[in-house]
């Protein structure tokens, strides 16, 4: 592929060009899009949406500009393996305490020249003999468990798949996770419990049909942009919503009712809403004897929750809460979507169990305008889930220490398997510091930056006997590895994908693989194979339908009846139908829905005065986690360059911070320099710092405390103090370096 300069990819040309119909590769919602191709097939010119089930042709700032990292100079084009010089390893773009690290271009991309020098470029049969010889040598010699992977909810469905297949077949080991730990794995453990799956009950746009709809914990029209264009147009036609946040969400000024609760109040809050609605007499009685179990237990809980004590806890006006759980009570057919405030916390599961019962008690499952929708984050967080990226269970959460399921998989696979859980992402960077965890393959995430307490990680993986990374760039989990494999974008390869809505879709290539650049799927078995599990397919179609034949609801499925458009699962006769958009009209999947009370339970971290204000972190429109795709998106970087952090007006005053100056905020683990905001959307005591600017690294702060069920971090709560730097002006340059 030619380098082409991002001011070029936007130019129109007159020549003749190819639609491809695909996806964005970005969020969960899922939109279809038509990629321009010219005619060498190296450049696309630009995007049109297309009238996908989700999208209905619209798309976001991201999903219309977003596409030209692929075609960014930084692409890995050749194998790189760390040259002996470079041993013992060291960070190499600075420590990323957060002050600057390391030399950087414009954006916040670190200047390759610093560290390419440590790797030289290998053949792709020198590179896969060495991962496939030292991760073999590590197993034999330690024990498969010695071994873990991290795969990826960007990818394909195909791909996780072959990645969770290669960690359990080849490694020996049900050490294999994915970013979904980091995400919604608290609201998947509640619903598994609850009603025995953890997909979405409706989709997006049966919003339409709802009398009320929550949104909970998230913030759509940054993070779920197209669906809240759906949801603002509900609101225009009557549908009434009640935001729950800490920190206030554009949509909020569509909403009848906007709850700016505490921080990690949400227990005590939902609670409350349904002892006004048992008090009132506004649940469906029938519903709960029929549909549920538990509802008495429930009852004695939510009886402590009495609206004037509870609204004091949450900080919400009494009213407003007995007006809130009016909304969804009664009959009134209503919808609760959440995110990461709710899902993110020690108390994550308990946060969602809440979310179910109140969902249940008023009866709103199974029917048009209702259900539980945890708006999934990536854009195949949902697939590769299904897939089994997961620890504990195999594709289509089938649990690895059941002896059945694990007789079933050794027949499947041609080999023996282990019957012991793995570890999760964030067990598996404990392990690797203990020593226990010594070789890991890490394709598609960046957890050097996402991972909570990055000098915790940066210890982890140092400490590593092995690390290969496989990426589109030499990302900052890549300057620990080994061996830096090159893989295929979004943009050049063939893929099912599985949305919020559980549609699932085909993506199609629209461009050639950069220099020597190769398939993710093809790396994956090339390497099982060199390690001695044979691993060969004629095609991804070929890889779609392997997992297909062992995952209930894709069974139906091939990317021949996917075509154009895609599929809801469950689908039972694609020939004649689009799938369900609405699932559990008369049983749930573990036969009653079990209603699993939870009380508010105190933080780990607590405010003191030294660390006295809350720390919330989170997304900004235009950008992606980490940065490594939408920082080197020429039009998405241009919008949102730098990192900041909001601080309430009184704190502020307070402190003597000025909007745009620069100031440090430090927790116990660790402390970052960035630009500050002045905005009232964020309450006093509280502070937000977006995730994706590694200048200032949001997760040195963070705290690796995990909720018990879900293992997932507190990325929604930790202790801060903001202080003003002396001297420091408006500018970049004040970032350090
Ligand atoms: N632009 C963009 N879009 C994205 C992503 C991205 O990186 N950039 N990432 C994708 C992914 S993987 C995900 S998971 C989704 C996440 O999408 P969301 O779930 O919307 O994610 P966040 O912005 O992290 O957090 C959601 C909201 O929780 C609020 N919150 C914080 N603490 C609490 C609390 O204690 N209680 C309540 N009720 N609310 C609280 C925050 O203020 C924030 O508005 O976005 C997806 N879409
Ligand atoms: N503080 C804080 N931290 C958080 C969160 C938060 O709210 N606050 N949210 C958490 C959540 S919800 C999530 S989902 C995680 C996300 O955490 P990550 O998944 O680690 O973040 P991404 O930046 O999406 O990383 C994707 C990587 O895959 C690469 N990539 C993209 N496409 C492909 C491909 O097709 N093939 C290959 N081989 N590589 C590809 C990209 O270049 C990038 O390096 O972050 C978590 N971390
Ligand atoms: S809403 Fe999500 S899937 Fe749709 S265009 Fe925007 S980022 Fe892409
Ligand atoms: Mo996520």
């Amino acid at each position: 592929m030619k380098q082409v300069p991002n001011a070029m990819v936007e130019q129109r040309t007159t020549v003749g060009f190819k639609g491809v119909d695909s996806l964005c590769p970005y969020c969960g919602v899922g939109c279809a899009l038509t990629f321009r191709v010219d005619a060498s097939g190296e450049r696309i010119l630009d995007v049109q949406g297309r009238d996908g089930a989700a999208n209905a042709g619209r798309l976001c700032v991201k999903g219309r500009y977003g596409y030209d990292y692929a075609m960014h100079p930084q692409r890995l084009r050749k194998p790189l393996i760390r040259r002996e010089s470079s041993y013992p390893k060291q960070p190499l773009s600075g420590d990323v305490k957060g002050n600057g690290g390391g030399p950087r271009k414009p954006g916040g991309i670190v200047d390759y020249d610093e560290i390419l020098p440590h790797f030289r470029e290998a053949s792709w049969d020198e590179a896969l003999d060495l991962v496939a010889n030292r991760l073999a040598g590590l197993r034999d010699r330690h024990g498969g468990d010695s071994l873990a992977g991290f795969g990826s909810a960007k990818g394909s469905n195909e791909e996780a798949y072959l990645f969770q297949k290669l960690v359990r077949a080849a490694f020996r080991t049900n050490n294999v996770d994915h970013c979904t730990r980091l995400c919604h794995a608290s609201s998947v453990a509640a619903l598994l419990e609850g009603i025995g799956s953890g997909a979405v009950t409706n989709v997006v746009r049966d919003i339409e049909n709802a009398d009320t709809a929550m949104l909970a914990g998230c913030n759509p029209t940054d993070n779920h942009p197209v669906a809240a264009t759906f949801i603002k147009d509900a609101a225009v036609n009557g549908t009434k919503l009640v935001v729950v946040n800490t920190r206030r969400p554009r949509i909020a000024d569509h909403a009848e009712i906007y709850l700016q609760i505490h921080p990690g109040t949400d227990v005590a809050l939902f609670n409350g809403m349904m002892h006004v609605l048992i008090r009132e007499n506004l649940i469906d009685r029938e519903f709960i004897d029929t549909r549920t179990e538990g509802f008495s237990e429930l009852r004695k809980v939510v009886e402590e929750y009495d609206p004037d004590t509870t609204a004091a806890l949450c900080g919400v006006d009494p009213d407003d809460l007995v007006r809130a759980a009016r909304l969804l009570g009664g009959g009134r057919r209503a919808m609760i979507f959440w995110g990461m405030g709710i899902s993110q916390h020690t108390h994550g599961t308990d946060n969602s169990r809440c979310l179910i019962s109140l969902a249940m008690i008023t009866g709103n499952v199974g029917k048009p305008g209702t259900g539980l929708h945890p708006l999934r984050g990536q854009n195949n967080v949902q697939g590769a889930s299904d897939a089994g990226l997961i620890p504990m269970v195999y594709p289509d959460y089938q649990a690895v220490d059941d002896p059945g399921v694990q007789a079933y998989f050794e027949d499947y696979w041609g080999t023996s398997l282990s019957p012991k859980p793995g570890l999760t992402v964030t067990e598996i960077m404990g392990a690797a510091l203990e020593g226990q965890v010594r070789g890991m393959y890490v394709q598609g995430e960046n957890p050097f930056v996402s991972d909570p307490d990055t000098n915790k990680v940066r210890k982890a993986l140092m400490a590593l006997e092995f690390l290969v990374v496989q990426d589109l760039f030499l990302t900052e989990t890549a300057e620990f590895a080994d061996v830096i494999l090159p893989g295929s974008s979004f943009m050049e390869k063939l893929g099912t994908y599985t949305n919020t809505d559980r549609r699932v879709q085909i993506g199609r290539p629209a461009m050639s693989l950069p220099g020597e650049a190769r398939q993710d799927w093809e790396i994956i078995c090339e390497i099982g194979t060199r390690m001695g599990y044979e691993m060969r397919y004629e095609s991804v179609s070929a890889v779609f339908d392997e997992f297909a034949g062992c995952t209930e609801n894709y069974k139906t499925l091939s990317h021949e009846n996917l075509g154009r458009y895609g599929k809801w699962y469950p689908c039972l006769d694609p020939a004649t139908s689009d799938g369900e958009p609405i699932v559990f009209g008369d049983t749930f999947p573990r036969g009653k829905a079990l209603l699993v009370p939870a009380r508010l339970r105190q933080p780990e971290e607590h405010v003191d005065s030294d660390y006295p204000l809350i720390l919330n972190t989170g997304r900004v429109l235009e950008h992606w986690h980490t940065g490594s795709m939408t920082r080197r998106s020429a039009a998405l970087d241009r919008i949102s360059p730098d990192a900041f952090v909001e601080i309430n007006p009184e704190d502020a005053a307070r402190l003597h911070v000025v909007d745009g100056a620069m100031v440090e905020v430090a927790s116990r683990r660790g402390s970052i320099r960035l630009k500050a905001k002045v905005v009232p959307r964020v309450a006093e005591g509280t502070v937000f710092v977006p995730m994706h600017f590694r200048e200032a690294c949001a997760n040195v702060l963070t705290s690796p405390a995990l909720d018990p069920q879900g293992k997932i971090p507190t990325f929604k709560y930790c202790a801060v103090r903001v202080r003003p730097l002396e001297g420091a002006s408006h500018g970049k340059e004040a970032m350090g370096g």
